[in-house]
């Protein structure tokens, strides 16, 4: 709804000439939207514990955690002005979107960092349809942790919501996971743990749904609903679990699937899926988005409270989403090969890597807060780790030969994950980020279509610190 009457405004906006009707207090001075980053608060805890200092991102007035939405149509622009309020330089990421490369914020690469009280003009056109994100690129272990993290959403290509089969709603839900202390604040003296960036991250205390703790949703019987949810949190893998809600996945980081029933959804940091549910028509009142923190104890992280009218079914059928129609696909006839072995951390750790031009043992890398290695290099971002000529389908090895998942990001480009230990994947979906078990090898190919020097790191972001960062360049 919202959506629907911004565009009308755009609409007119148009109509009279000018973007005259916009500037209310979201317009910088050249008349671009802000997005500021800048220190706020938000009851991240329940009720009852004190709201917590965290960093966040405003369009207008005080920031909220999530950010603000951010809402278009494919092929639409995004323009925002960053200023940067923060005590810190940062830069915005625009995660999966195969964005123009000087826009895509992953700083130093593609720009230098924002310093304190500086700004920086975001124009760039969304090509694809799909649930993603937007959060700081610049020391993102901690400015993420802090909540530098909001929504952007690109609308599908053709109506979809309301139509037969489909839902009648949507709801966005941010997952995210947060590291308090008792007073709520969030822990900040463990920036540089190398103990939890050698293992899985910096693991919270805290998951919050939308930013806060246990929301309760509602949900109407029978009511089919499509959820688009995110994994914002800087290391935390979600398993996720809606029982009772006859959820079937439509969308894995934006990118439509075929609808598919899903008892447990994996997400990686960073990873987006958009599902489907149907409120319960047997009478019961309370569903919930369950969580696994690990030790196999799902737990509610959110309540769906079923109230109002039964609506009629919509049947068991699920409309799938409207395709792309713009993406490339792969021509695996004879693909440009690319490896990346990934390697370090607790129990296994690495005997050597380069880096910073040397080669290093386990103790001096430790000592410069390296832990994990790209193809025996930590965090090199002198030389790309390969360059693909532009069209070119690169096919590439991922093997995790630690003890520890890693879920890798490549920037600026989806790829259609081929296999995973051997094992064809015939759903062949289509992804940003791909979460690799422990020693399990993944095969990803894409098209190398979209010019300039890409970032591709370990979305564990005490991971992507400690050494899983590096560069190709498409050419
Ligand atoms: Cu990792």
């Amino acid at each position: 709804m919202i959506s629907l009457s911004r565009r009308s405004i755009l609409k007119a906006a148009a109509a009279l000439g000018g973007a005259t009707l916009l500037s209310r207090p979201s317009l910088a001075d050249g008349s671009l939207p802000i997005l500021r980053a800048a220190p706020s608060s938000a009851q991240l805890a329940p009720a009852g514990y004190p709201s917590t200092p965290v960093w966040a991102y405003a369009t207008e007035g005080a920031g909220t955690v999530p950010g603000p939405e951010i809402r278009l149509r494919a092929g639409e622009r995004i323009r925002h002005r960053l200023i940067n309020d923060l005590p810190q330089p940062t830069a915005v990421h625009w995660h999966g979107i195969r964005i123009e490369n000087a826009m895509d914020g992953a700083a130093p690469l593609t720009q230098a960092p924002v310093p304190p009280g500086e700004t920086f003009d975001y124009d760039f056109v969304a090509p694809d349809p799909g649930t993603y994100w937007y959060h700081s690129h610049n020391r993102s272990t901690e400015q993420v942790a802090r909540g530098l993290a909001g929504v952007l959403i690109v609308e599908d290509r053709e109506l979809w919501l309301g139509e037969p089969g489909a839902a009648t709603r949507e709801l966005v839900l941010v997952l995210d996971d947060w590291l308090l202390d008792s007073d709520a604040r969030i822990v900040e003296d463990r920036w540089d743990d190398l103990h939890a960036a050698s293992h899985g991250g910096r693991m919270g205390n805290t998951v919050t749904v939308n930013g806060a703790a246990y929301p309760e949703l509602d949900i109407q019987p029978g009511e089919r609903v499509r959820l688009r949810i995110i994994n914002a949190a800087t290391d935390r893998i979600m398993s996720l679990s809606l029982p009772h809600l006859s959820a079937r996945l439509i969308a894995l980081d934006g990118y439509p699937v075929m609808p598919r029933g899903t008892d447990t959804l994996v997400l990686g940091p960073a990873q987006r899926a958009d599902i489907v549910i149907d409120g319960r028509m047997d009478g019961e009142t309370r569903a919930s988005l369950l969580l696994d923190p690990g030790n196999g104890e799902w737990v509610e992280i959110a309540g769906f409270i079923h109230s109002g009218d039964t609506l009629p079914s919509r049947g068991a059928d699920v409309r799938p989403l409207p395709a792309w129609g713009t993406l490339p696909m792969p021509d695996l006839s004879g693909p440009q090969r690319e490896t990346l072995l990934m390697e370090g951390g607790a129990m296994r750790g690495m005997r050597e890597a380069r880096f910073d031009g040397k080669t290093m043992g386990f103790r001096e890398l430790a000592a410069n807060g390296m832990v994990w290695a790209f193809n025996g290099a930590a965090n090199d971002m002198n030389e790309p780790m390969f360059r693909a000529a532009i069209g070119r389908t690169v096919h590439m090895e991922l093997t995790n030969s630690s003890m520890f998942p890693h879920a890798i990001h490549l920037h600026g480009h989806h790829f259609t994950v081929l296999s995973k230990s051997g094992t064809a994947n015939m759903e062949g979906d289509v992804r940003d980020t791909v979460l690799i078990g422990a020693d399990e090898t993944v095969e990803i190919a894409f098209v190398a279509d979209n010019p300039g020097a890409w970032m591709i790191h370990c979305h564990m972001l005490s991971h992507q610190k400690s050494g899983m960062m590096a560069w190709f360049e498409v050419t």
